[in-house]
């Protein structure tokens, strides 16, 4: 279908469903290519819909068999049935059951939406609207039902059976090689919450006591021979139960908790009640198959689907423009949990570089919108970097501005006051409304209004007044459908930092929350300090206290100061990235004089210096994060116009090499104190440690490309983990030559069994920074290791290329064409990872002329494609209006 003729979905259009299902029983046997599904609906009117309306089933490429209404055939003339819909035109007005049979054919289902085969095993993905896929069904969130699944396959294909809830029973299909297992869910879910696995898998299993006295049985299951990888995906998840219990008061509420892992899945894993499917890359660890960052993922990505539980599951979403109320919330609670776990401060660096690479680039080009969209047509679209990051920035402000206390206590509320119900925005900022006893109608504008905003800050210090007067102005740019902007509430945490440190904060402005912090919720806002005694430097946004771009305009030795003396971690890590970006944007733009950026890389390599020898060790994971130069793709969105990649890219090269090449000794000197640090353990300290390692090692690779191939080789050589060889293979994939090229023959070698690690080769050879890279994809796409069906093959090689900024953005379109084309030809089976790959469109607009140009003409080939997904065609639509 082309989105021409789909209808626009609008939030104001919401209505409550006319029929409720009460209870749903699913009788579903299990084969390759004919899976019988029957469906027992247990319907009533809804009170709060439109008496005597017709029952509009939602269907999507379904085969319909029979249907019975209280279980009696139902007459031809009174319902009909397409693929799409299954109408009864005129229903009891009372409660009924209709039973439906439906074939399906599991095997063929390349969407991986519905009930599919991956690797053999029976799986199901059902949000957004993947259960109509399965049976005719009320497929919205707001329709709440009890499920009881009979499970029925044959025995030697799919031993293990397993759907939500609890097993209540299981046994022989008497005279035949088939079993059964019964599944009940006592909790009333949405039917996106549904789920069933059916496959041969192994498992590790652990019992867990809740703090409130349950005894539940944990089980990761995955495939056959892998439970030597699953260990550390439990570990994670008894942790982040036991975080949840003591962060948060939430107990699990079943007596199972499976967690599966599957190699052919959309998006990272999906949070199905009591039976979380996973994608395997985010499930199995060994330290010779998972790299620290792997370790870290999976523990946030178990702990963020364990957290739906509450947050998505007890309490769902009343219609699909409420989804940040799970997802922002729940990535909110994930990134606590990690925090707590890990460096809090580390923690934050990662996740605002994460933000600003993806949310802000996504706010600043044609596919922005608000963490709360106001109309879609295609939903699977929205599961973006606003509606997750952006919308977990959301709740950290909110907690900022009303404090610890009233956050907890508003939780509190809101899991009492809306749990088993479907809910909204609304209601979620009700319960802090009342928690605090604030008014936070101008905070709700967080939900609806997108774009990144801007705050413009100067500060002005009165010697003989001893004050400092700090004037704040804020500006959001516009965002397609929304020219205007209003002013949103930004708590903006700060200090001023003296010579002795942090200044005591005095002052008798309104807008002086107290704790450091200052609420810019107008246009603008002038505070004055007093009993400043001496011309401070300040430091905004302490922690990233608010999602937005700062301006402010420090001269580099403050900002090293800050670097250096700054009380905020986060700001001080901030502090570097701002000198080497401000020196990056303007030898960046096209055609400046790179020569510029020598006196900044002097300036950088100094505090660097100095700071590697007398701090690095101390917290190593940190030193990683203040090494690592602001990615390529912040600093062509700061540039924001006329944008030449080869420019950005030469730019960032270079100052990496005159920032490296005086680090040299001392880079050396610490990569020795530091060690391999012996066996392999996951820990956040020893990761820390490789992380500091490895960042040197890409240094050292630019600066010095002879040293760098030695001390790559002999890491790959003598490292026993992941982690280390990949480092290795990443600084290689910096130096071209015969050296290289060894190793990613050696690599392919070494890991020519592990797919998930091959993905990793995949990507680093994709991301390589020359003219060559196009062509070793397009080889690269007939090596075995490789396939178009899976989408972790196709996100790691044909996704890696596509964030490769300077070989995507090649000035002769030729990355443009190659990874259309390839949506296109990917879209006819699976446009859920077609149209997430066209996002790497997403900010084209802001091209130099040339580029732009060629790029719009690729967006415009798919955009007039026959016969394009929804999914496909939502986006080329959005991209080039
Ligand atoms: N709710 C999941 C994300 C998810 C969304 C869609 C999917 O299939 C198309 C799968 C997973 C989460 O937030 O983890
Ligand atoms: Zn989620």
């Amino acid at each position: 279908m082309r989105t021409d003729d789909a209808p626009l979905i609008r939030l104001e259009d919401y209505r409550p469903s006319d029929w409720l299902i009460d209870t749903v029983d699913l009788d579903i046997s299990l084969h390759p290519h004919q899976t019988q599904v029957r469906a027992l609906l247990g319907l009533r009117p809804n009170p709060a819909g439109q008496p005597g309306a017709p029952l509009v089933l939602d269907g999507d490429d379904l085969t319909l068999g029979r249907v019975q209404l209280d279980g009696a055939a139902l007459d031809d003339a009174a319902y009909s049935a397409t693929s799409q819909a299954l109408t009864v035109h005129a229903p009891p007005q009372r409660g009924f059951t209709l039973t439906i049979e439906t074939t399906l054919d599991p095997a063929v289902n390349t969407k991986l939406m519905g009930l599919y085969r991956s690797s053999k095993v029976y799986c199901t993905q059902c949000e957004a609207d993947g259960f109509r896929r399965i049976t005719y069904f009320l497929d919205r969130p707001d329709v709440m039902s009890v499920y009881t699944v009979r499970l029925e396959a044959a025995k030697a294909e799919a031993p293990v059976l397993l759907s939500n809830g609890n097993l209540v029973a299981a046994g022989e299909v008497a005279g035949s090689d088939r079993h059964f297992a019964v599944w009940h869910d006592p909790h009333p879910k949405p039917a996106y919450l549904f789920a069933l696995v059916g496959g041969a898998l192994d498992k590790v299993r652990e019992d867990y006591v809740t703090a409130d006295g349950h005894k539940v049985e944990l089980a990761v299951y995955v495939e056959p021979g892998k439970a030597g990888r699953a260990g550390w995906a439990m570990d994670s998840l008894r942790r982040c139960m036991r975080w949840d219990e003591a962060v948060f008061g939430r107990n699990y509420d079943l007596d199972v908790f499976n967690v599966v892992a599957v190699s052919d899945f959309n998006m990272g894993a999906m949070e199905n009640k009591g039976l979380n499917i996973f994608n395997d890359k985010y499930v199995l660890a060994d330290p010779q198959t998972a790299t620290d960052g792997d370790y870290a993922s999976i523990e946030a990505i178990i702990a963020h689907e364990y957290f739906h539980n509450w947050t998505g599951n007890r309490i769902t979403c009343r219609d699909w423009f409420q989804l940040c109320l799970k997802e922002g919330l729940t990535v909110f609670r994930d990134q606590e949990f990690s925090s707590d776990e890990r460096s809090r401060s580390v923690k934050r660096i990662a996740d605002v570089r994460t933000l600003r690479t993806t949310q802000f680039s996504e706010d600043a080009g044609p596919l922005a919108h608000p963490v709360r969209p106001r109309a879609y047509k295609e939903i699977n679209n929205f599961y973006t970097p606003t509606v997750y990051e952006k919308g977990a920035e959301v709740i950290r402000m909110l907690k900022t501005l009303i404090g610890e206390d009233a956050f907890r206590a508003g939780m509190d509320l809101y899991f009492e006051r809306c749990d088993g119900t479907a809910a909204t925005i609304e209601e979620f900022l009700a319960c802090f409304a009342e928690s605090s006893g604030k008014d936070l109608g101008h905070f709700a504008r967080w939900y609806e209004q997108a774009g990144t905003p801007t705050i413009v800050a100067t500060g002005r210090y009165d010697a003989a007044a001893r004050s400092y007067t700090l004037d704040l102005a804020q500006t959001t740019p516009p965002t397609p459908g929304q020219p205007e902007k209003q002013p949103v509430v930004l708590p903006v945490s700060l200090g001023l930092v003296g010579k002795a440190g942090d200044i005591p904060l005095k002052t008798g402005s309104n807008a002086y929350a107290g704790d450091g912090l200052i609420v810019l919720d107008q246009p603008s806002v002038s505070v004055t300090f007093t009993d400043v005694m001496e011309p401070p430097i300040p430091s905004l946004l302490r922690g990233f206290s608010a999602p937005v771009r700062l301006e402010l305009d420090l001269a580099d030795a403050d900002l090293l100061r800050l670097f250096s003396a700054d009380s905020d971690s986060f700001n001080r890590w901030q502090a570097l990235q701002s000198v080497a970006t401000r020196a990056l944007v303007s030898a960046g733009r096209k055609g400046a004089d790179q020569r510029a950026l020598s006196a900044t890389a002097g300036a950088l390599a100094g505090a660097l210096d100095d700071f590697l020898r007398e701090q690095a060790l101390a917290d190593p994971a940190f030193a990683a994060q203040v090494l690592r130069l602001p990615a390529l793709a912040d600093i062509a969105r700061e540039i924001g116009g006329d944008v030449d990649p080869s420019a950005i890219h030469a730019a960032h090269r270079s100052l990496a090499a005159t920032i490296g090449t005086p680090l040299v000794p001392v880079l050396l000197e610490l990569r020795e104190a530091l060690g391999t640090g012996g066996h392999y353990k996951p820990d956040a300290t020893s990761a820390g440690r490789r992380a500091l390692r490895n960042e040197m090692l890409g240094l050292i690779a630019i600066a010095d490309p002879a040293r760098g191939t030695q001390l790559a080789e002999s890491q790959f050589a003598e490292s026993d983990n992941l982690t280390d060889r990949l480092a290795a293979l990443a600084a290689m994939t910096l130096i071209p030559g015969a050296a290289r090229e060894q190793l990613i023959e050696r690599f392919a070698k070494t890991y020519a069994d592990e797919p998930l690690v091959l993905d990793k080769w995949l990507m680093a050879q994709a991301l390589i920074a020359e003219a060559g890279t196009l062509e070793r994809v397009k080889s690269l796409m007939q090596h075995p290791a490789f396939s178009l069906g899976n989408p972790n093959r196709v996100r790691s090689l044909i996704g890696g290329f596509a964030a490769n900024l300077t070989q995507f953005n090649r000035p002769d379109g030729a990355g443009y064409g190659f990874v259309a084309d390839i949506v296109i030809a990917l879209d006819r089976s699976n446009p859920q990872v077609a149209s997430r790959l066209l996002g790497s469109f997403k900010s084209w607009r802001m091209l130099e002329p040339g580029r732009k140009a060629l790029a719009e003409q690729a967006l415009a080939m798919v955009a007039r494609t026959p016969n394009l997904s929804r999914d496909v065609s939502d986006i080329a639509e959005r991209a080039l209006a």
